[in-house]
């Protein structure tokens, strides 16, 4: 339990802003409606159901078909913005440069942004949440193939800048390459599943894909920068997903550097290179040697020159965990900087109350610290585009029991408290807060079970109920905004 928390809804800035988040796959449905094509998705979670908990997302919340209902929900939330994926196989279906475009995908997303603009709420639009369209990993090996990646990448993200960007201002490449990279060709336990006992090589291809998702921010930031910012005035950025790592032993030398060296695999890998415009980590550089594609330097310059003005951090973060340096040295295929993970300590402490799911705990002080590791290493505005968890035991609770969502509300607040303590203690500028997530929905590899929603979704009836986080959320906003304007007022 949380019993041993206390939330003190601490003060936000008065122009800190708040919103929800989805992803297109995980909510929308529709698969195959309207003109959409197939993507690495549909493709994974029909092929073999026992990688997704024998569920799809088919139908999902049908927020295809529900989509102004869901405004109007949001609306009666009172949120300043949503963050939204755009499903590129609604507008290419085939994916391609030289490929179609399908006019009633883009239909649909003009017809999104113009209620939640009509009901005062900003569009913040995530280009790439998971969802290559099939036909791409078919013809070329999707990410594997940088350059025919980043081609039709830029493609879709510039039919998305001319279309929407009149609207929408502000902009994420990449949602969660880390999550891409290491669960998609890694483990394979995402799509498109590949792994060295399905064909890949975990060895390599982790580091490859990464390495093209950078090259293709890179691309599409400076087609933005280019030929939409100068109009458009809007921001573009890349989400990064990523723990917080406390050692395991806080004597142990070892310990300590292994917590940093699991950062630097998990942040620096993407944000050194993005943000700092450098090579990847030392560390990294280090322990994987040539099997860490090397940037020349026109790539580096050119990372660097597409370096967006106005850009911000976009932070998923969930967790924390402590990290123990491994005695023996890393084996071809580790990805993690050669450390264990662990949810106890050398003295036996829990890092915090453990979720719905076994690897979310409760942490805030680990979130406090990460939003100022962030903030040293790259001295940029950071919106915590991602934040939640689902409540222990809530995938086998009834619809009132789910609704009384206290443990959610309580993890909320004491987030919420730290971000506090990040601006005014730390000094780190935080903008903004995204809830994930606006509505219960499908948690990829692990199905239905989880439910991460502000509101309860009935997967048979499609109905939707509001649970008591969302009116939290509401209220907490509003007393420590309020709060935030006295604390500034009297400094
Ligand atoms: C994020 N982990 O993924 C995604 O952006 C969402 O689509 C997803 O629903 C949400 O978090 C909740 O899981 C993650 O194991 C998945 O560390 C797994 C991890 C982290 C983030």
């Amino acid at each position: 339990t949380l019993g041993d928390f206390k939330v003190q809804e601490l003060p936000l800035p008065p122009d800190f802003v708040w919103g929800t988040a989805t992803a297109a796959y995980q909510i929308e449905g529709g698969a195959f409606q309207d003109g959409k094509g197939k993507s690495i998705w549909d493709n994974f979670s029909h092929s073999v159901p026992s990688r997704t908990n024998g569920e799809h997302a088919d139908v999902a919340c049908d927020h295809y078909n529900h989509m102004p209902q869901d405004v109007d929900l949001m609306s009666s939330y009172g949120v300043d913005v949503y963050r939204f994926s755009i499903a590129w196989t609604r507008l290419i279906p085939l994916g391609g440069r030289e490929d179609p475009v399908n006019e009633t995908g883009i239909a649909f997303y003009n017809d999104l942004i113009d209620r939640l603009v009509s009901v005062n709420i900003k569009p913040v639009v995530t280009l790439y949440h998971w969802d290559l369209p099939q036909s791409l990993h078919e013809r070329y090996g999707g990410f594997l193939n940088s350059e025919e990646f980043q081609a039709d990448f830029v493609r879709f993200s510039r039919l998305c800048f001319s279309r929407f960007g009149d609207r929408v201002k502000k902009w994420i490449t990449f949602n969660e390459p880390y999550i891409i990279s290491v669960f998609g060709y890694h483990s394979g336990v995402l799509a498109p599943g590949r792994s060295t006992l399905s064909g890949g090589d975990s060895k390599t291809e982790p580091w490859r894909v990464g390495h093209s998702i950078i090259l293709a921010h890179a691309a599409a930031t400076h087609a933005y920068a280019l030929d939409f910012q100068p109009s458009q005035k809007g921001s573009i950025s890349i989400v990064l997903n990523g723990h917080y790592y406390e050692p395991y032993d806080t004597h142990s030398e070892a310990d300590r550097a292994a917590a940093q060296r699991r950062m630097d695999f998990y942040f620096g890998w993407f944000g050194d290179p993005i943000f700092l415009g450098k090579d990847y980590p030392p560390a990294m550089r280090a322990q994987l040697a040539d099997r860490l594609p090397q940037f020349t330097a026109e790539e580096l310059s050119f990372i660097r020159r597409s370096a967006p003005t106005n850009s911000f951090y976009g932070m998923n973060h969930y967790t924390t965990k402590y990290a123990r340096a491994l005695p023996e040295p890393p084996a071809d295929d580790d990805w993690t900087g050669n450390v264990e993970e662990l949810p106890t300590n050398s003295e036996g402490t829990e890092i915090g109350p453990v979720s719905g799911m076994s690897w979310l705990r409760v942490a805030p002080k680990g979130f406090q610290s990460l939003l100022k590791w962030v903030w040293d290493r790259y001295h940029l505005p950071i919106v915590v585009t991602e934040n939640g968890c689902p409540c222990p035991g809530e995938s086998t609770m009834s619809l009132e029991q789910v609704v009384n969502d206290e443990f959610r509300v309580k993890y909320f607040g004491l987030y919420l408290d730290a971000i506090s303590r990040a601006v005014y203690d730390d000094g780190v500028t935080v903008e903004g807060y995204y809830a994930w997530s606006l509505m219960d929905n499908y948690e990829w590899s692990a199905g239905y079970g989880p439910r991460f929603g502000l509101t309860h979704v009935d997967y048979t009836t499609l109905v939707r109920t509001p649970k008591n986080s969302a009116f939290y959320l509401k209220q907490s906003f509003q007393r420590r905004r309020k709060d935030g304007l006295d604390k500034e007022s009297l400094e």
